[in-house]
């Protein structure tokens, strides 16, 4: 019997709405996962609102679903983890023990981490602590790394305005990110200086190479909150799925493109991933993943 495919996914949790793993549970589960979701926050609604109610779990909550999980004998069949916002600092070591967990019990089991502190338009919106934890405990440890633009600076503090600095930076970031593993940076959100007006693209680059993928840009005002949580997941999603990084941007990327369209066309302020869940899997529309030529790494 072929046992399902299970992804472990930390995140936030909002009760109204889509981010975090209310962003990301779904989208796995429609590309045909079985989903083992803990929860970081339980907020009412994301803090791109201005005003939320609910609570930040402690961190010792993570640890111990974790010891629960295992103690079912099922951590062996975990075939990746993904992480997203954390709410305290303390969450950010209690996610790297669980990685270690899952690696113990399956050494092939991928890492993403989708270093979630902020956005162009609003600042970092995590705790103060955040940016630094997940850079040194988070980031060795990760297989797959998916910074939006703003965070890919914050990384690095290199700053990133044209696809030369998004290649340099990402080519930074990759080298911090576990040996052992892929090693595959994907930069989101990326809206640099020398691309189509417009338009806004996904970087992945990876050790055999670096592809861009573009969209037109929709006008979407406020943005919408989950976008960078549901491209995590949908990438890793189709990662775990295909073995293929430059095939995954493309279909992560069509599948938001799609998503976005119908957020435009239904005038919500929420994300409309039940509503484009055909497209999740099979885009009704494909934006293809082209190569970019990266110059050779030094290492
Ligand atoms: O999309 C990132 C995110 C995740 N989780 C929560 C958030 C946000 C961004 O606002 O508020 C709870």
């Amino acid at each position: 019997p072929e046992r399902p495919r299970s992804v472990l996914s930390i995140q936030s949790w909002v009760s109204y709405g889509h981010v975090g793993n209310a962003a990301a549970v779904f989208p796995l589960q429609r590309l045909g996962f079985e989903v083992w979701a803990i929860h970081t926050v339980q907020f009412s609604n994301h803090t791109g609102y201005g005003a939320w109610t609910g609570a930040v779990f402690p961190p010792e909550q993570v640890a111990e679903l974790m010891e629960g999980i295992e103690a079912r004998g099922v951590l062996g069949e975990c075939d990746g983890v993904l992480s997203g916002y954390m709410g305290s600092g303390g969450t950010v070591a209690a996610v790297v023990d669980a990685v270690r967990r899952v690696r113990q019990a399956n050494p092939a089991a991928l890492y993403c981490c989708d270093p979630v502190m902020g956005d162009v338009g609003r600042g970092v919106f995590v705790r103060p602590e955040l940016p630094e934890l997940l850079a040194r405990q988070a980031v060795p440890v990760a297989d797959i790394v998916t910074p939006n633009q703003f965070e890919l600076e914050l990384l690095t503090g290199q700053r990133v305005d044209n696809l030369e600095h998004a290649l340099a930076a990402a080519q930074v970031l990759r080298a911090r990110l576990r040996a052992d593993g892929p090693r595959i940076v994907v930069v989101t959100s990326l809206t640099r200086s020398d691309a189509p007006a417009g338009s806004i693209e996904t970087l992945v680059l990876t050790g055999g190479g670096a592809w861009l993928c573009r969209t037109p840009l929709l006008p979407l005002d406020p943005p919408r909150n989950g976008t960078g949580d549901a491209i995590s997941a949908l990438f890793f999603g189709h990662y775990l799925r295909t073995g293929d990084a430059a095939l995954a941007l493309s279909l992560a990327m069509s599948a938001l493109y799609r998503v976005l369209e119908r957020t435009h066309a239904a005038g919500t302020r929420e994300i409309q991933l039940v509503a484009a869940q055909d497209d999740l899997l099979q885009p009704g529309q494909v934006f293809p993943a082209e190569p970019v030529p990266v110059r050779a790494d030094p290492a």
